[in-house]
């Protein structure tokens, strides 16, 4: 694994993290069987690594950009649990009081400047926060998550060559989940390494293991430093795989059972989990873990869905829709 140096407590935290990920996918996956998750979700379970790896090195100023897969984003960014639950399940105390659901959750005390579920359209989105950070020449960065698929967009050319030119503080992270819906990235670019692309905007392009905590931290560290000091942007490709389908309607049938295999046995936790071993973590502290993880989202689950719905006459309040004329 990348970085064997990192303090065995540090690759702890960043195990947690994960876990508490997956679990609360697993949970949001169980409810949407219920019928209780109004609209669609889109599970980030297998993704883990990048969220964590990335988010581990920003602080709550720090800005964060996310997309349709975003409740792992949010999570890693230090949103609460209940909150993004509550919001998920449509509900009042959601952090945008049920009206954004699954696919808009913002928190600004966290620097989460929000989800789009329009492809590639946080890109630009980053740039912009990375040109108000120069403006008033905070040692802030913003990060942004997009897919493979995104990175086919005109908004990823404009963003990165905008960030490119300004110099501005911004990570874009590329999540190549290989898919893009049922398209596989080789139908859709002939480049095998989406990081590639950043040598067209004279910036930093690095492809990693997307499943390797260890290494997403590496490299993220070292991209974080550079735009803190005044070093522009970087691109960082993390090879990783969704664990389920695309939404929650989508089985996957058009992924092969090998290739889908070879993922699971890379996948980001069942990695961390080894290395921890291998450095003396033992068995019971593991699933001490396991434990605390399974409680606070029992917990999360229990608040959310003990939230109201939002009241019928609150519907035109923090939103942009304007109420038609009485
Ligand atoms: C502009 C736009 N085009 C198409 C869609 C429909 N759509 C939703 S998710 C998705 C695939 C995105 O793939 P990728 O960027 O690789 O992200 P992933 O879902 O794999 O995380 C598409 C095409 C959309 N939401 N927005
Ligand atoms: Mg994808």
């Amino acid at each position: 694994m990348g970085n064997p140096h990192l303090d065995p407590d540090r690759l702890l935290e960043l195990h947690e993290k994960m876990l508490i990920i997956r679990v609360f996918e697993e949970r949001v996956f169980e409810i949407y069987g219920q019928n209780l998750v109004p609209g669609t979700i889109h599970l980030y379970a297998g993704e883990e690594a990048v969220a964590v790896g990335v988010c581990s090195h920003l602080h709550d100023d720090d800005y964060l950009v996310s997309t349709h897969r975003g409740h792992g984003h949010c999570i890693a960014k230090g949103a609460r649990l209940d909150r993004t639950m509550a919001e998920i399940l449509g509900k009042k105390d959601g952090y945008c009081k049920g009206k954004g659901g699954s696919m808009h959750i913002a928190d600004f005390s966290k620097g989460m400047l929000g989800a789009t579920a329009v492809v590639g359209a946080g890109i630009p989105i980053a740039t912009g926060a990375g040109l108000s950070i120069k403006l008033r020449g905070t040692k802030q960065v913003a990060a942004c998550f997009f897919g493979d698929g995104a990175s086919n967009q005109g908004t990823f050319h404009e963003g990165i060559n905008l960030a490119a030119i300004w110099r501005l503080p911004v990570l874009f992270i590329c999540e190549n989940n290989l898919y893009a819906m049922g398209t596989r990235q080789s139908q859709a670019m002939i480049v095998a390494d989406i990081a590639e692309r950043a040598h067209a905007y004279g910036i930093p392009g690095v492809s990693v293991n997307g499943n390797d905590v260890l290494e997403v931290y590496r490299v993220t560290e070292e991209a974080v430093a550079r735009a803190r000091e005044g070093g522009g942007p970087t691109l960082i490709e993390c090879k990783t795989y969704r664990r389920m389908g695309h939404s929650r309607m989508d089985p996957a049938h058009y992924r092969p059972k090998d290739e889908v295999d070879e993922w699971f046995r890379n996948d980001p936790i069942r990695r961390s989990e080894k290395e921890l071993l291998r450095r003396g973590i033992s068995s019971a502290e593991l699933a001490n873990i396991k434990a605390r993880v399974s409680k606070a989202v029992d917990d999360a689950t229990e608040f959310a869905l003990n939230s109201p719905f939002p009241n019928v006459k609150e519907a035109y309040e923090g939103v942009y829709a304007r109420k038609e004329r009485e």
